[in-house]
């Protein structure tokens, strides 16, 4: 089973700790439902270069868009061989026709049922050539494979997703292609999940969930049985699930710790575009304060080139962040995944400058912006990226924090994160990447306030002070005070 990788993933000399940070949960995932009697090999090549010269039985490939072509290759060269080859993922489901010209059997949408169904036909010697997801439902699966990973090779070992997809429909989202003719959002059984979170060595753990919040009831059950765990753990939201009434601090008592927030763009005509409705009229800052006054730390996604952006898109957005004390940033230039309505639209409208999918990896422009020249969205991009991480920018977030502890958090969060390249592709390639994972786990549970104290402050206090850059601002902030108020009602 193996996961390919961008060639920038796989230099000798130099390595992002991007890239070392989580498993191939998806195949660890898949390979749960073959027997334990089945010899398995699970390969990574983000962390470790490929034994292509073997003569399995069958070869397994994740596809994403960025890996598609190194996929093919791949799988090309297997199937010269007369070995067999499936494939699956995202960028499969979305380009089944180019796909299928690379291997014997391809699977559509997600694999819950259509996997094991393919196992059966393989046993009785008859596998069809394509298999589209049926039943969709997490519950009662077996449980990943996680015996079979080198858990040294990653930062983050401990991930899971407790479901799929997400009830929103944004339109450059790769998610309605991958789940489109079913269900696009379903949870797991919580007490399966809680099962499989006890059984994770150590106290961090990773949610990969697209939006771990997405079902109230669920999501409460599950915080619920947490509680107590000892866990420290990170996950990804909504605006919308930040500002829901008490669920955030359900989650800090429950271990969260960071928590990677998609807030896109700062223009509600950009969130427009996107479809993204349920961030419009929300207020940012708000959310901001309430997850700092709870000691959570935050990665912000912004997306730069929708059509309402213009090149002072730039600085304005990574100001805003920097003022408002984010810790992390994620900026992707907008791109057009094959299979979502972005792609129709800029194909329709002859915006699509190559097809390239090696470049659809949201750093390089792919189409014609409105507003800007491809070379100025890409540039402006990594400007964006070194004006948030200057040291003068870190420190200038830093100090948004009310106590010095917030603040030395930060520093060592982010600074760690983006300013020691060159000590994590060191760590890297002598892999000793897992011995700093006390030192995350350390961070992550230093530095937060206790979220009992947190609820009986009025909870803008500390961060008016902190966001407050003039007394005008002050005001202004009071002032929408009640009308957030309400809006949590
Ligand atoms: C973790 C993650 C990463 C990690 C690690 C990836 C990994 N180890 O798998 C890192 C940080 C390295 C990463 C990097 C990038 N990522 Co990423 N990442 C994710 C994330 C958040 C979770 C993936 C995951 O584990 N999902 C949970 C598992 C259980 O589901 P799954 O992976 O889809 O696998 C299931 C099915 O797809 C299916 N399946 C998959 N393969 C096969 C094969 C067969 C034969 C069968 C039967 C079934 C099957 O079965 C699996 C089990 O249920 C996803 C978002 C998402 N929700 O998927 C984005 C996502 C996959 N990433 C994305 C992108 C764009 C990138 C980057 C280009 C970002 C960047 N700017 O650098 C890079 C490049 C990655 C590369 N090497 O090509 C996009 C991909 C878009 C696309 N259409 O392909 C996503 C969807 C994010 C998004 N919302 O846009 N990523
Ligand atoms: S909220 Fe996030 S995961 Fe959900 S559809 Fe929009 S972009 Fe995709």
């Amino acid at each position: 089973m193996i996961l390919p990788a961008l060639t920038e993933a796989t230099g000798p000399y130099w390595r992002s700790i991007k890239y070392s940070l989580f498993p191939p949960l998806g195949l660890v995932t898949l390979a749960g439902h073959l027997s334990y009697g089945d010899e398995v090999v699970i390969e990574d090549e983000h962390v470790e270069p490929l034994e292509l010269n073997d003569d399995p039985d069958l070869v397994i490939l994740q596809v994403y868009v960025t890996s598609a072509s190194r996929a093919y290759e791949i799988a090309d060269g297997y199937r010269r061989r007369g070995v067999r080859v499936a494939m699956g993922g995202l960028h499969v489901t979305a380009c089944p026709r180019e796909a299928i010209a690379h291997a014997d059997h391809i699977f559509l949408g997600p694999d819950d049922t259509s996997f094991p169904r393919f196992l059966a036909d393989l046993q009785d010697g008859q596998p069809a050539r394509v298999y589209r997801s049926g039943v969709r439902c997490l519950r009662g699966l077996p449980s990943p494979r996680r015996d079979l990973l080198k858990r040294h090779l990653y930062l983050v070992p401990n991930t899971l997703v407790v479901s799929r997809g997400c009830p929103h429909h944004c339109n450059f989202c790769y998610k309605d292609s991958f789940f489109r003719g079913g269900k696009s959002y379903y949870t797991s059984a919580v007490d399966e999940m809680l099962g499989q979170i006890e059984s994770l060595p150590g106290r961090h753990v990773f949610f990969l969930d697209d939006h771990l919040f997405g079902d109230r009831r669920f999501i409460e059950a599950l915080l619920d049985g947490m509680r107590g765990m000892g866990r420290v753990w990170q996950a990804a939201a909504t605006v919308q699930a930040v500002l829901s009434p008490a669920l955030m601090e359900k989650a800090t008592d429950a271990g969260l710790r960071s928590l990677f927030i998609g807030f896109e763009s700062l223009s509600p005509d950009g969130l427009r575009e996107q479809g993204k409705m349920h961030n419009i009229g929300q207020d940012y800052e708000y959310a901001i304060r309430r997850l700092h006054d709870l000691g959570v730390m935050i990665n912000a996604s912004f997306v730069f080139g929708m059509d309402a952006d213009d090149a002072s898109v730039f600085d304005r957005t990574v100001d805003w962040a920097v003022r408002a004390g984010i810790e992390t940033a994620t900026f992707h230039i907008l791109t057009p995944y094959p299979g979502t309505s972005l792609y129709r639209r800029m194909e329709s409208e002859g915006r699509l400058l190559h097809h390239n999918w090696n470049l659809f990896d949201t750093r390089h422009a792919v189409y014609q912006p409105a507003r800007m020249s491809p070379e100025q969205l890409e540039k402006g991009y990594r400007h964006a990226y070194h004006e948030f991480y200057r040291w003068s920018a870190i420190l200038r977030a830093a100090t948004t924090k009310p106590r010095l502890s917030g603040m030395l958090r930060h520093l060592a969060y982010t600074g760690g994160w983006k300013k020691f390249d060159g000590l994590w592709s060191w760590i890297i390639r002598s892999q000793r990447v897992a011995r700093t994972i006390p030192l995350l786990e350390w961070i992550l549970s230093h530095g937060r306030l206790d979220s009992s104290k947190t609820r009986e402050r009025p909870l803008h206090a500390a961060s008016n002070a902190a966001l407050a850059t003039s007394p005008a601002r002050m005001r202004r902030t009071i002032k929408r005070f009640p009308e957030n108020m309400v809006r949590r009602q």
